[in-house]
């Protein structure tokens, strides 16, 4: 019998297909499944979700024989960790393949802002550019300092995109990193300080929540211009927006929200923000990549392997 797992959010058709092919999966967003899955809770021992979405605890309390949660992205700030390995559950991610796409997309939201890209969309859209409208100038992303918050995979990656535009690249770590040609800086805020884009690339963890806080903000200034790839949690939101709206710093292009995708209503209102759908690791080629490495953690378990990408696994 094909072993029952559980489904949290959609993935690509054709995962989803591979999925079927081997599992009985349970589809949490299918009210009809959903509504039965008390009926063979004892039974799961693995769930599929995303990064975003995670998996509650109260979720992990009600599955018994848990034993794997594969989560089908990077983070796992929507995982107690602890809680998995003090059950001794496998917990996997999708390291590597989504990097570039998520670096790509920070440098849309660069582009986006610094010269308009939504905002002549608009222009053209509502038919304003026929009737002699036109865009103020944008900003030219050549020989602008890039502030990298977060240097690991997508933090590089973004930052030799930003070279190859031109841009003049700063970094922070936490914890020291050498061997990088980059400019370091000891602080966010002074990262902030000597940057005019702020791109927040670091995890989302408990530690990084609200590192991007009101005093970051002032250090950025009223030119500068905050991208977030990361998580919501790492910006203060509250603090963003009074900045946003008060001028204290110029533009943001956001992937990531708290809460979402029921952002903050004034996101929505604000003029000098680009808001996108978390849409980071969203391409074909990467959400197979990502999908693919689910299916070969989940045969693993399921064969009594180690699973290939258990972050856990030192355990
Ligand atoms: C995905 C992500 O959009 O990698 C992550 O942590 O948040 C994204 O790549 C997500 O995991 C799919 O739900």
């Amino acid at each position: 019998m094909k072993p029952d797992i559980i489904l949290v959010e959609p993935m690509m058709p054709e995962i989803e297909t591979d999925l079927d092919a081997a599992y009985r999966v349970h589809r949490l967003f299918e009210p009809k499944d959903a509504r039965r899955i008390d009926e063979i809770a004892g039974q799961i021992r693995a769930v599929v979700t995303g990064g975003g979405a995670g998996l509650d605890n109260e979720w992990i309390d009600r599955l018994p024989s848990l034993g794997v949660i594969a989560v089908n992205g990077v983070g796992t700030d929507r995982v107690n960790l602890e809680k998995a390995r003090a059950r001794g559950i496998s917990v996997t991610t999708t390291p590597g393949v989504l990097t570039d796409d998520v670096a790509d997309i920070g440098m849309a939201l660069i582009l986006a802002v610094l010269r308009q890209v939504t905002n002549g969309d608009r222009l053209v859209r509502s038919g304003g550019w026929a009737e002699g409208g036109s865009l103020p100038l944008g900003t030219s992303l050549k020989g602008k300092r890039l502030g990298i918050l977060g240097l690991g995979q997508i933090g590089r990656a973004l930052a030799l995109r930003g070279e190859a535009f031109g841009m003049n690249v700063g970094f922070y770590n936490r914890s020291p990193l050498e061997g990088f040609a980059w400019r370091k800086a000891a602080t966010p805020a002074e990262l902030a300080r000597e940057s005019d884009i702020l791109a927040v690339c670091v995890a989302g963890t408990a530690a990084t929540r609200n590192m991007v806080d009101g005093a970051v903000l002032d250090a950025l200034g009223p030119e500068g211009v905050l991208v977030n790839v990361s998580r919501g949690s790492v910006v203060d939101e509250d603090a963003l927006i009074d900045a946003l709206r008060e001028g204290r710093i110029g533009a943001a292009g956001l992937d990531v929200f708290v809460g979402e995708p029921r952002i903050r209503p004034e996101f929505q209102t604000l003029e000098n923000v680009v808001l996108a759908p978390h849409q980071g690791s969203a391409t074909v080629e990467t959400r197979r990549a990502m999908g693919r490495l689910v299916l070969e953690n989940l045969s693993a378990f399921f064969a009594g392997r180690e699973p290939p990408t258990d972050i856990l696994k030192a355990r």
